[in-house]
């Protein structure tokens, strides 16, 4: 275990080499903490239809909340005590939430609690994702939607926690993507991927060809073309999105997500809580990204739950997809 770099030893060592205020490592703590509990609570879900259904009471007359309201409870009271955030958005709540006293705070942030919890009753992989913006409103003023309608290139720090096999907590502050693993025995993040870069080879794709019938015609030719030109080419597609991500940052892969249907620009995915964090991830290490014109972290969103179409992973598989 010593020859790993826990969370703590590793993020107050690169505090200490740019000499800063200490704030930022002690939010990420805070969301390696959170990312703990859900991933303990993930862990004993199975145990639900032995322990209690979710939205029912327990055999010992507790109420059994359902996981992605307990992920989004976890994230919302325990990120309102740090003192860190002025305002939290949630993929779960219609509005933005103002932390109490919180108008000195420096940072919002807006998170999906848990990711892809449909998949939760089948064993699957599911995850949180996080992405951290300061404020562009005065300090000292409450927060407002204002300070979530910023680009993705603004973000401070993004990242996710993924309940997979193993836990892991992946995030970059702008200086690359580090990834670590929780030993449960000890109950601590061990740095167990640092610096993580997307390989140059590509033979994976992940989309959701059911919808192909209602892509547009240049979607279905770029991914005819991928398969063509790759006699390797392969289809890994989980159907949750933290783990496709990173599946494909580790392993070399294409995330494709066009409009489902093109006549009516219909999409799933939301900017804030899930687009912009990953884009975050994939770019720094070394992937890029598009919604066929630009970046995905050019974006600037108009409306907190905007949602957007993202091709992700190898940036010259990427960049030859237009729109
Ligand atoms: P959710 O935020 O409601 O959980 O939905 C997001 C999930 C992603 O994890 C996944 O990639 C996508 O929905 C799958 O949607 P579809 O079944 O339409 O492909
Ligand atoms: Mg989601």
């Amino acid at each position: 275990m010593l020859q790993h770099p826990t969370l703590s030893q590793y993020i107050l060592d690169q505090e200490r080499a740019v000499r800063g205020s200490g704030e930022f490592s002690q939010i990420l703590l805070d969301i390696g903490v959170i990312g703990k509990v859900i991933s303990r609570e993930v862990n004993k879900a199975g145990l639900a239809g032995i322990l209690g259904e979710a939205g029912t009471e327990n055999s010992s007359g507790d109420s059994v909340k359902k996981l992605d309201v307990l992920a989004n409870d976890l994230f919302v009271n325990y990120l309102s005590k740090t003192g860190h955030f002025a305002a939290l958005a949630s993929e779960e709540e219609t509005d933005i939430v103002l932390v109490p006293n919180g108008e000195h705070a420096k940072y919002v942030i807006a998170f999906d609690p848990l990711d892809g919890s449909s998949n939760m009753d089948f064993n699957v992989s599911v995850g949180s994702i996080f992405s951290i913006h300061q404020r562009v409103t005065a300090l000292g003023t409450p927060a407002t939607l204002q300070d979530f309608l910023q680009p993705g290139s603004t973000q401070v720090a993004a990242g996710y926690i993924l309940y997979g096999s193993s836990t892991m907590f992946v995030y970059t502050t702008g200086h690359g993507v580090d990834g670590f693993t929780l030993d449960p025995s000890v109950g601590e993040w061990l740095l167990s991927h640092p610096q993580m870069m997307i390989p140059e080879h590509c033979d994976v794709y992940s989309a959701n060809e059911a919808y192909m019938y209602t892509w547009a015609e240049q979607d279905k030719t770029f991914l005819e073309n991928f398969k063509r030109s790759n006699p390797k080419a392969t289809s890994r597609h989980i159907g949750s999105l933290v783990a496709d991500i990173h599946r494909n940052v580790l392993k070399g892969g294409i995330y494709f997500r066009p409009y489902d249907d093109a006549t009516k620009h219909t999409a799933k995915l939301r900017l804030n809580y899930e687009l912009k964090p990953l884009a975050m991830i994939v770019e720094q290490a070394g992937g890029a990204t598009t919604d066929g014109q630009q970046s995905i972290l050019n974006i600037t969103p108009t409306e907190l739950h905007q949602k957007g179409v993202m091709v992700a992973g190898n940036a010259a598989i990427v960049s030859t997809y237009k729109r």
